[in-house]
């Protein structure tokens, strides 16, 4: 059957709406819609899921390798690809060891079933620490300071904003974004309920965003000085005897620390910072510890800067000393229910987490889970030595725009001696790419939020399968990832990757504590389906994959349930208030303080509802209207700067410099430049014929490559200095 209705979720952003699909008897698909009976979103939806079926009709989407033959990608079989894979890659192994394959895995990596369960699988096997991720120009420190309190890298407390009465929202946009470590479909309608209920948002950040203009109140704030605002509503709460840490108090440890920690970052002292007066804070800090039910919540932009794990750490501070913490209104542990590490191993108790068991070779920056800071990627290439990148394999991702110093990059790539891409399109990245290996569209692979779940605002489950078949000829990622791992094992590009699939099964089995014996009807599926079963059946709920494909609706688990002491995984078994790495980090925050500013501009980024990043700008519906790649100036700032509304800016850095058209606008603090990321795709040899024709300029050549969070590695994207002039004067000058 081919026609007819059918479910899936959409793999776009981090809200996991249901979609709906009507399909004709051709197996096209004639129209998407919101899914009414799905169990979390109800039907919410937004533009980009909305076109997602363009997406899947996109004739520049890839649907075949292509390899590079005479300077030119040219469209090869898979046993072409892989035969050059394996001629390439291995060579470079043999002679120059582990670390001369670097890894960079992208955002919709994480959003791909294949490569979350499969991509550790390779990663593991290729054996190499030059692994870089999105992840440090993202969420890192919020990784960092989480796993440092809680015991893991994604025990995040996520605000429980379906019942909470008072919401403190730092750097997110989520009417934007459509929300990140919070998976919450339809922000909007949650935020309106909770205004409706009597309760109030606050939002804290330099530009009045659309989630700014439907909040109860807004404050500017100076990119990057989010950690003195927070701890000054921290020390605010110890001084006047508020903090009561609720029914966590018997398992919080350094409570005594944390206070003294804060103590030199009085209101006064912040506002001078920050920018919001202290008046503001003092209120906010009793409205805050006062509320029945309170969370605050901070995401990219107090991630992406200088003092990102102190202010995310600051964050869960307020929640615990305002006895939110693990409190149904306030900032909770998700049950999710496959994969989640503080859901495996003895519940209480863990190991906690080690940072900078490694560093990076050139600038010897520590590693944190795993991976080294993006932002060291491009001198990890082109500095010579033992241990340099040779040959780099990026996963779903495109550094070439979303990393720091994009031009340092951009050559970088072009020295490797090889580069695979595992890529849907020939793009700024890809393009330097010698293999590049496509995937299913989204219809055509099945697909579960191993990730999301664990961050969402009610315990969910929800599976699809493959809803359409791949054209001929196609191979599903996990197969592509497992044959990539026969070639680094050694094995060939012909390894018998059922082999490799069922010696990833039982390994998982065992990890689970279960014996794959005594679960048949899992062992009798394949790849992605048989791990994704035996990780429900050794998680927290009485589930099998059978069960989540009967309801193609998806399953709520309920609301959010107190977890602690349960969920902890620190060393201690306690929630770590002012953990050793962080404490030793306040000094450099209380020396910031008294740091004079120069009245320059520095500039942040602005994510837009109709883009995902770098991409979904192939996509016409989402591209079309006015240009969006503009400068948000304050008009205080222009006219001192001689900059007018529509006409282009020069905009430099340390770095680099972009011209960009000026739109005028208060909705920006004065002293801030807004320019969004993800565009500049004007350069030659990609692919793109929509997005080419709608370029924009790449903000990210303005960003710094040695601006970073020092605990995190995570890269400075917001609050980087930057120059701006009228293009026509500095054309005079020169
Ligand atoms: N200045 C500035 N820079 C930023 C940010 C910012 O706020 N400001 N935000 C940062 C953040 S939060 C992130 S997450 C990063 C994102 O950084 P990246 O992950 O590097 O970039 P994306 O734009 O998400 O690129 C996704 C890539 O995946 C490919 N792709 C899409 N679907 C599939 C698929 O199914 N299979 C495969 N194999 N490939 C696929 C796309 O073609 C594209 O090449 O950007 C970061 N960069
Ligand atoms: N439409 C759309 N949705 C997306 C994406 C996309 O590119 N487009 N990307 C997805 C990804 S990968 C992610 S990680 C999420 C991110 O989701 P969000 O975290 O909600 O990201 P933004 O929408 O960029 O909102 C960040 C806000 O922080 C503000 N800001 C900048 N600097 C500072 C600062 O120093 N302090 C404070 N307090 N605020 C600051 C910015 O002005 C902006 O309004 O969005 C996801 N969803
Ligand atoms: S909000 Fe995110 S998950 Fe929902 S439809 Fe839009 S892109 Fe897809
Ligand atoms: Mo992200």
């Amino acid at each position: 059957m081919i026609g007819g209705v059918a479910y899936t979720t959409c793999p776009l952003c981090e809200a996991t709406c249901g979609l709906e699909l009507q399909r004709r008897d051709d197996g096209s698909v004639a129209r998407v819609r919101g899914d009414a009976e799905d169990v979390f979103s109800k039907g919410f939806i937004c533009p980009k899921g909305g076109s997602i079926t363009a997406l899947h009709e996109d004739p520049d989407r890839l649907r075949t390798p292509l390899v590079r033959r005479d300077g030119e990608l040219v469209e090869a079989t898979w046993d072409d690809a892989f035969g050059q894979i394996d001629r390439r890659l291995a060579p470079i192994l043999e002679q120059h060891g582990r670390n001369a394959v670097g890894v960079y895995l992208g955002n919709p990596s994480v959003h791909n079933l294949s490569f979350t369960l499969y991509g550790r699988v390779l990663l593991k096997a290729l054996g190499t620490r030059n692994i870089f991720s999105a992840s440090t120009v993202d969420q890192m420190p919020k990784q960092v300071s989480a796993g440092l309190m809680f015991g893991t890298f994604l025990s995040i407390p996520i605000p429980d904003i379906d019942r909470t009465e008072y919401m403190l929202m730092l750097g997110a946009n989520p009417l934007a974004s459509n929300g990140s470590l919070m998976t919450a479909p339809d922000y909007r309608g949650r935020m309106r309920a909770v205004r409706e209920r009597g309760g109030k948002v606050v939002v804290i950040d330099p530009r009045r965003s659309r989630t700014a203009e439907s909040a109860d109140e807004h404050h500017f704030i100076r990119p990057g000085t989010d950690a003195f605002f927070l701890a000054a509503l921290a020390h605010e709460i110890f001084e006047s005897g508020l903090a009561d840490l609720g029914d966590v108090a018997d398992h919080v440890e350094g409570v005594e620390l944390a206070r003294q920690l804060v103590a030199p970052f009085d209101a006064e002292r912040a506002a001078d910072a920050c920018g919001i007066a202290a008046h503001d804070t003092r209120r906010i800090a009793r409205e805050l510890a006062g509320a029945e039910r309170a969370c605050v919540y901070g995401r990219i932009g107090t991630c992406t800067q200088e003092f990102g794990t102190l202010a995310s750490w600051l964050v869960d501070v307020l929640n615990t000393i305002t006895g939110n913490l693990d409190r149904p209104g306030g900032a909770m542990f998700p049950k999710a229910a496959v994969g989640q590490p503080n859901t495996q191993g003895e519940p209480g108790r863990g190991r906690g987490v080690k940072l900078g068991r490694w560093s990076s070779r050139v600038r010897g920056l520590p590693e944190t889970f795993g991976e080294l800071p993006v932002a060291a990627m491009a001198e990890e290439i082109d500095t010579p030595g033992d241990g340099q990148i040779r040959a780099l394999i990026t996963v779903a991702g495109n550094p070439a725009l979303s990393t720091p110093n994009s031009e340092q990059l951009a050559d970088a790539l072009g020295e490797l001696d090889f580069m695979l891409s595992l890529d849907v399109y020939v793009n700024e990245t890809t393009r330097h790419a010698d293999v590049i290996l496509p995937s299913p569209s989204p219809f055509e692979h099945s697909h579960y939020d191993i990730a999301f779940y664990q961050l969402a605002v009610r315990n969910i489950a929800n599976y699809t399968p493959a809803l359409l078949e791949p054209p001929p000829g196609m191979r599903d990622d996990w197969e592509n990832v497992l044959r990539l791992t026969g070639i680094v094992t050694g094995q060939g590009a012909d390894a018998n990757l059922d082999a490799i699939d069922g010696f990833v099964a039982a390994e998982i089995a065992r990890r689970g504590s279960i014996d794959p014996a005594d679960h048949p009807d899992a062992m009798a599926r394949r790849g992605p389906e048989r791990l994704l079963d035996l990780m429900l059946r050794a998680g927290p709920y009485d589930l099998t994959l059978a069960d989540l494909e009967a309801a193609p609706h998806g399953i709520d688990l309920g609301p959010l349930e107190p977890r602690i002491p349960e969920m902890l995984r620190t060393a201690s078994g306690k929630i770590e208030l002012a953990p050793e790495p962080i404490a030793a980090d306040v000094p450099r925050l209380e020396a910031a303080l008294e740091r004079s500013r120069n009245g320059g501009m520095v500039l942040i980024g602005r994510r837009q509802l109709r883009s995902n990043n770098s991409w979904m700008h192939n996509i016409q519906p989402l591209v079309k209207g006015k240009e969006r790649c503009t400068a948000h100036v304050h008009p205080d700032d222009a006219a001192r700067l001689g900059l007018r509304d529509g006409e282009p800016a020069r905009v430099s850095s340390r770095v680099g410099e972009i011209e960009v058209p000026v739109e005028l606008t208060d909705a920006v603090m004065p002293g801030v430049v807004s320019i969004p990321h993800g565009w500049g795709h004007d350069v030659d040899g990609t692919r793109m014929s929509v997005a080419s024709a709608h370029p924009g300029t790449n903000s990210n050549v303005l960003a710094d490559e040695l601006l970073l969070d020092p605990l995190s590695g995570n890269a400075v994207l917001n609050g980087i200095p930057v120059e701006l002039a009228p293009v026509a004067v500095v054309a005079e000058q020169h």
